[in-house]
């Protein structure tokens, strides 16, 4: 799947990004899947203005589509996009997090900057986040930033902040990882990453998939934190 070229910037830099990765077919049938649950989701939380990292007419989160939507478990599974998880984290595989992050216009705040796993320790500690833009990606409008390299650190302690979890509060910009639609970004969750406001009048749209090895525990709990296995010995089940 990857390069030797790839393979090496993974391993330096913790991302790589596709572009384009998916056709407009494509990015439209899951734009419209996602669309639903996000407007939904925006109802709810105009009753209750936040909910966890989402908030009211902001940003939203929305996860588990896979579970709810035989087309996002088709997207989820198909050899285009595992075949990444699979190379990179291993040949037995469980669907870590699906999830739509909707930017709303004008939506002030960044999304601070965090790994992944900072928002839950697990074992096997690294795995692979695959962002895919259902919109063009902009600084204008809340595109991802990354610092690259910084998934070589090990886990960074994280501070609570009323807007996510963040562990860099240092002066270094980053490299913005301007996409268009239809691009995939994937990197290291251990890849210190945020993204910007978005100040652009239309919604910042994304699709976040995330793989884990199936053997994966919550480290708190000790626990399996059985989620949905996707590979198999090398293959989607
Ligand atoms: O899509 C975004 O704006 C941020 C997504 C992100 O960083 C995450 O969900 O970990």
């Amino acid at each position: 799947m990857l390069t030797a070229e790839q393979r090496k910037q993974m391993s330096e830099q913790g991302y790589l990004v596709f572009e384009p990765y998916f056709n407009d077919c494509e990015i439209e049938r899951l734009t419209s899947i996602m669309d639903g649950f996000a407007i939904q989701h925006q109802e709810e939380l105009r009753k209750v203005g936040t909910q966890g990292i989402s908030r009211a007419n902001e940003i939203s989160f929305y996860n588990n589509i896979a579970q709810q939507k035989p087309e996002v478990k088709e997207f989820v599974t198909q050899d285009r996009l595992l075949a990444f998880g699979i190379e990179l984290i291993g040949p037995d595989l469980t669907l870590h997090v699906n999830q739509l992050v909707y930017k709303y216009p004008e939506a002030a705040k960044d999304f601070p900057w965090h790994q992944d796993n900072g928002y839950r320790v697990i074992e096997p500690e690294e795995y692979l986040s695959c962002w895919i833009a259902l919109s063009d990606a902009t600084t204008d409008n809340g595109c991802l930033w990354v610092l690259p390299g910084s998934h070589r650190q090990g886990l960074i302690p994280h501070e609570d902040t009323p807007i996510g979890k963040q562990c860099y509060f240092g002066s270094n910009p980053g490299v913005a990882v301007q996409v268009k639609k239809g691009g995939l970004v994937i990197f290291s969750s251990m890849l210190v990453h945020r993204s910007g406001p978005n100040r652009s009048k239309d919604v910042r749209k994304s699709f976040l998939v995330q793989y884990t090895d199936a053997s994966v525990v919550d480290v708190d709990t000790g626990q399996s934190l059985n989620r949905m296995r996707v590979a198999v010995a090398g293959a989607a089940v």
